[in-house]
């Protein structure tokens, strides 16, 4: 048992001393307190009992050399930047406003799937009955003793000569009733610069906590590196683990500073805690973008959608639509948080605060909202450097001259190798998104009307599809498959099952979840309608069919007529298609719209196949039965076409 050393009993006497040197805050008493002349800043006085508990566990664990807790103020931010710096960790981007590159351990890119956890008494908890004992692709399951285990291996003494700082936030609108509270400690400065980003944090979530003490216990630390030449990014990948304890409510990572691998209120709290949370409370916690669109005749629709990662969550989310007339507006790019209000209405909110969006790709022409987003008050991760201060990536444009790629070194066009890595990533507040909604922040959420699935099917995947009723949804939802992404660390194209795009996300076993999905559908409730799109296929040379991007709008505007019972459809065997002309398609050139729209019957009697086999193999006697009843009907369906 080790010694509880970095807060002694006196330390509210000593917080006392701290609080005189912060009251005038200048900017310079609190740089000292970050860089250390000090252990403890004053807000560790301000403490709820709990959090003060899991702090001092932490710090005992962790062995820390000081402890901040972070007031989410401006002075403190411009001090973790100066600090970062010193370490080498940002470095600033003069070209733009407040603009920082930070490069990772080329080790460090992405999330690990295959060391992420959940930990449960019971396997069954969290994956499926058919693979108890093995491998699951729904999730990986981890017993309490090698939960223990894990962390004792790693976190005793994982923080000396560190500071570890402590982040109240708030996963959604500081007091909405929908929204949750965690607290992190962390011992990157890079991580806390983030979660500033992207959630809610400082002392106005300790307010918060004063008047309901429940919290998600995050605990956070890069390890000690065991490379020490990249000092400016301290990680251990070969000893990376990301452990969750749903029924504790406490999520504890190792090793990696790198996106969902360590902003913990997004991935580890907002899905694969937050699902489970769902669950038990009767909501959904959902990786799906929410977006807002207004139609000529001046009536706005709430969609929200779930696209596996790099799948055009935050494109689509942002998108400039190409049709006249149509307006759209962004409340979140990656998370949804849903509801039904005592109305009977689907309300969704954005949990998070930010967009941490993927740079490659976005470019003036795909998706113009994010380059006027981004150039401000950004981190930049993993993206190429440019000779005049700004930032480079692969689809951005013509490459300038002078590039500096993603690990520091001169790059040409000519190398083989990208400038930016494809997983690199922009970390943006949403308020500075130019077409963010009105409604973002409300407390109560925006109503749903639909539901999209979708994901990168380069083949037999129609471009639009709608579901006959939920649980035919549910079954579009349950049966997704997508080429895999730079995402996450599995490498090639090949086609991933990946149900509700939360493959890598869920909580709680898969088949739970379905029935849980199932069971959303009661009477007085208005069910979004559901559909299933594809803006990825391709034709024999490799080329995308679809132009994508803002003139997704076409499929929107089809979606939202067909939810006020106004376009027209015809049955297919998948499901309702657009009838001949219900999609508008004026002045697209060259648009082979019947490929587009067409449902191979050899490819789905294949895909069906497929299907069967993953249930079987993942699910098992866990699958409901109406999986079943709808696995059927697809392929009576094709048999009679
Ligand atoms: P995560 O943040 O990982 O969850 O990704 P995401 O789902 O938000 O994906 P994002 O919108 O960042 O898009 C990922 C990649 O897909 C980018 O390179 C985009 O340019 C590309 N992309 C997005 N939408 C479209 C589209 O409609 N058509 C085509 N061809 N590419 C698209
Ligand atoms: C995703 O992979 O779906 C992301 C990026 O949004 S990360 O935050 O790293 O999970
Ligand atoms: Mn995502």
């Amino acid at each position: 048992m080790m010694h509880f050393k970095i807060i002694p009993e006196n330390y509210v006497n000593k917080a006392a001393k701290c609080a005189q040197i912060a009251l005038g805050c200048s900017r310079a008493a609190h740089q000292t307190a970050l860089r250390g002349s000090i252990k403890l800043n004053p807000q560790i006085a301000t403490l709820t009992p709990k959090v003060r508990a899991f702090v001092e566990r932490s710090a005992a664990l962790c062995e820390p050399e000081h402890v901040h807790v972070c007031d989410g103020s401006d002075a403190e931010a411009a001090a973790l930047l100066q600090l970062m710096q010193q370490q080498g960790t940002v470095k600033p981007l003069p070209k733009y406003d407040n603009c920082w590159l930070t490069r990772t351990d080329p080790a460090d890119v992405a999330r690990v799937e295959s060391r992420t956890f959940i930990c449960s008494e019971h396997e069954r908890d969290v994956v499926p009955i058919a693979r108890a004992g093995q491998k699951s692709a729904l999730g990986n399951y981890i017993t309490p003793a090698d939960y223990d285990k894990a962390v004792t291996d790693r976190f005793p003494g994982c923080m000396r000569g560190r500071t570890m700082y402590v982040i109240p936030f708030s996963m959604g609108p500081v007091g909405s009733p929908l929204s949750k509270i965690g607290v992190e400690v962390t011992d990157s400065p890079y991580v806390v610069y983030s979660m500033r980003v992207m959630t809610r944090m400082g002392n106005k979530v300790l307010d918060a906590l004063r008047k309901d003490e429940n919290f998600v216990r995050c605990l956070h630390s890069v390890g000690r590196t065991s490379n020490p030449s990249t000092t400016g990014w301290p990680c251990d990948p070969p000893r990376t683990i990301i452990l969750h304890r749903p029924t504790d409510n406490e999520i504890i990572s190792y090793g990696s500073g790198y996106g969902g691998n360590s902003l913990l209120g997004k991935k580890c709290f907002a899905l694969r805690l937050g699902s489970v949370m769902a669950r038990r409370e009767g909501w959904l916690a959902e990786h799906m973008l929410i977006v807002g669109i207004t139609d000529p005749e001046g009536r706005k629709r709430y969609i929200a959608a779930a696209f596996p990662s790099a799948c055009g969550k935050t494109n689509l989310a942002m998108m400039t639509p190409s049709l006249p007339g149509y307006k759209v507006e962004c409340v979140g790019d990656d998370i949804a948080w849903m509801k039904f209000d005592k109305n009977g209405v689907l309300r969704a909110i954005n949990p998070e605060n930010g967009f941490f969006g993927v740079a490659p790709g976005t470019s003036a022409g795909t998706n113009p909202v994010a380059m006027a987003s981004v150039f401000r008050n950004t981190v930049f991760t993993n993206v190429a450097e440019t000779s005049d201060g700004g930032v480079w990536w692969e689809g951005m444009g013509a490459a300038p001259e002078n590039v500096v790629d993603w690990k520091g070194k001169p790059w040409s066009a000519t190398a083989g190798t990208p400038a930016a890595h494809p997983n690199s990533r922009f970390c943006t507040p949403a308020n500075q998104c130019p077409i963010i909604d009105d409604q973002w922040e409300s407390a109560e959420g925006v109503p749903i009307s639909a539901i999209l699935f979708g994901g990168r099917r380069p083949e037999g995947v129609p471009l639009v599809v709608e579901a006959r009723d939920w649980q035919h949804g549910v079954f579009m939802g349950a049966t997704m498959r997508s080429e895999a992404t730079a995402a996450a660390e599995h490498s090639g194209k090949m086609i991933m099952h990946d149900p509700f795009a939360m493959r890598p996300f869920f909580g709680y076993n898969f088949g739970d979840y379905l029935r849980h999905w199932l069971s959303m559908a009661q009477e007085g409730r208005t069910m979004p309608k559901i559909f299933h799109v594809n803006w990825f296929r391709k034709n024999e040379q490799g080329q995308f069919l679809w132009p994508g991007f803002g003139e997704n709008a076409r499929v929107l505007e089809w979606v939202l007529r067909r939810c006020a019972g106004a376009a027209a459809a015809r049955d297919a065997p998948l499901g309702r298609v657009p009838a001949a002309r219900a999609l508008r398609t004026d002045g697209l050139a060259g648009l082979d719209l019947e490929r587009l729209l067409s449902t191979p019957r050899d490819f789905w009697m294949n895909e069906a196949d497929c299907i069967e086999k993953y249930f079987k193999e993942e699910v098992g006697d866990d699958l409901p039965n109406e999986m079943w009843d709808e696995l059927n009907k697809l392929r009576k369906n094709f048999e009679q076409a």
